[in-house]
């Protein structure tokens, strides 16, 4: 879709404004502006919206203008940095937000629809000055962003889905022997028998579904980071039932405290699996934290029970064998290169996301489900 400002013109505008870094989580409909801040060097991914805010802060307190990107999923991890540091400390990072679930939530994904309805009325709540990017009014937005500034304010570009140009193609080269997302999933997917499976948001839902739909899948399309949690809730409330995690690892750094919580009492039977491809390629393949991050070193250092690492595909069967059958809590660190053109539909495209929680509840009951 031709956007109604390039991610050239929108990158170009928000420099001359005055911005010199960014930070965020990425969200699709700001993979332009993001790929061009990147390769300037001016980007830092954030692990969560809350921590993106506090970095902008930082950055300002500094004497730097900052700018933070973001989706309006992630507007609940900001809300406590935004009310109780930019708001009351008058510090006036300008954020970047795009408003998924709007104008018409039919028209995008359900986990967006609460979301989307609400995220203006929430904003002019707390009395944070925002505007809507539309046709030709970025100078005037920015304007307004500008006069909040002079008071100190914070202040929120909503940006629509499709108003900003995306960037070029990510071309992610081959790498040998590397695992894919498709030989993790379609391989663990072929050991579970009534193990009941939590996925986390992004291409690893969409990729367990196209593998194989069951009933004892919770295909987790919003909560981007609660996996883990989720399941160590199930777990320890099931204790004869194996429960596995299939995570992201943008979205486990997202809430990596769970992990503590995971290890302490997420119990015998609880399996946390974790993909690795380096970046948020559900968003369109932004380096995440996870290259400097040794995923051993933290599961250990978290407390899970055993701690596996498997970096390629002649060792995948037996990592998962491994993951599967020792006792838990576990964490499996599996490495992949990211195939971004392997991109199926969701879940909720032909099963509604109630009717996915409630088989999920049946077959977590153990009742027969349809
Ligand atoms: C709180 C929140 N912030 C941002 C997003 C947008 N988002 C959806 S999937 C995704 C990337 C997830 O990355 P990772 O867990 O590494 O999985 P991958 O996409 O690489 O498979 C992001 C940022 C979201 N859904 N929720």
């Amino acid at each position: 879709m031709a956007g109604v400002v390039s991610a050239a013109e929108f990158t170009a505008a928000l420099r001359s404004w005055g911005v010199r870094r960014v930070t965020g989580v990425p969200c699709g409909h700001l993979a332009g502006p993001w790929a061009l801040f990147d390769r300037a060097g001016e980007l830092v991914p954030a692990v969560s919206e809350g921590a993106a805010v506090a970095i902008a802060a930082g950055w300002e307190l500094g004497g730097t203008r900052a700018a933070v990107l973001c989706q309006n999923s992630g507007f609940g991890n900001l809300v406590n940095p935004l009310t109780s540091l930019l708001v009351p400390y008058h510090v006036p990072v300008l954020v970047v937000m795009t408003l998924r679930g709007w104008p018409d939530p039919a028209r995008d994904e359900p986990q967006h629809a609460v979301m989307g309805a609400s995220t203006e009325a929430l904003l002019g709540e707390l009395g944070v000055p925002h505007a809507v990017l539309g046709d030709g009014n970025l100078a005037d937005c920015l304007a307004r962003a500008g006069e909040a500034r002079e008071r100190g304010t914070p202040f929120f570009l909503l940006v629509p889905r499709g108003a900003i140009g995306g960037p070029d193609p990510v071309v992610v080269p081959p790498v040998a022997d590397a695992c894919t997302r498709a030989d993790v999933v379609s391989a663990l997917l072929d050991r579970l028998t009534d193990h009941l499976l939590v996925t986390t948001t992004g291409y690893l839902s969409r990729q367990a579904h196209h593998e194989r739909d069951r009933p004892e899948t919770l295909y987790m399309q919003g909560s981007m980071g609660h996996a883990a949690a989720i399941g160590l809730g199930l777990a320890s409330a099931l204790p004869s039932r194996r429960v596995v995690v299939l995570d992201g690892d943008g979205a486990f750094l997202m809430h990596l405290g769970t992990g503590a919580t995971a290890a302490a009492v997420g119990g015998e039977n609880l399996v946390h699996v974790v993909v690795d491809n380096g970046c948020y390629e559900s968003t369109g393949c932004q380096p995440s934290a996870a290259p400097g991050v040794d995923w051993a070193a933290i599961g250990a250092g978290l407390g899970y029970r055993r701690v596996l690492h498997c970096a390629d595909r002649t060792r995948l069967p037996a990592a998962l064998d491994a993951a599967l059958t020792g006792p838990g809590p576990v964490l499996c660190a599996l490495q992949v290169t990211a195939t971004p053109d392997e991109v199926h539909p969701r879940a909720s495209a032909d099963t509604g996301l109630d009717t996915i929680a409630e088989r999920f509840r049946r077959a977590a009951a153990g009742r027969v489900t349809t």
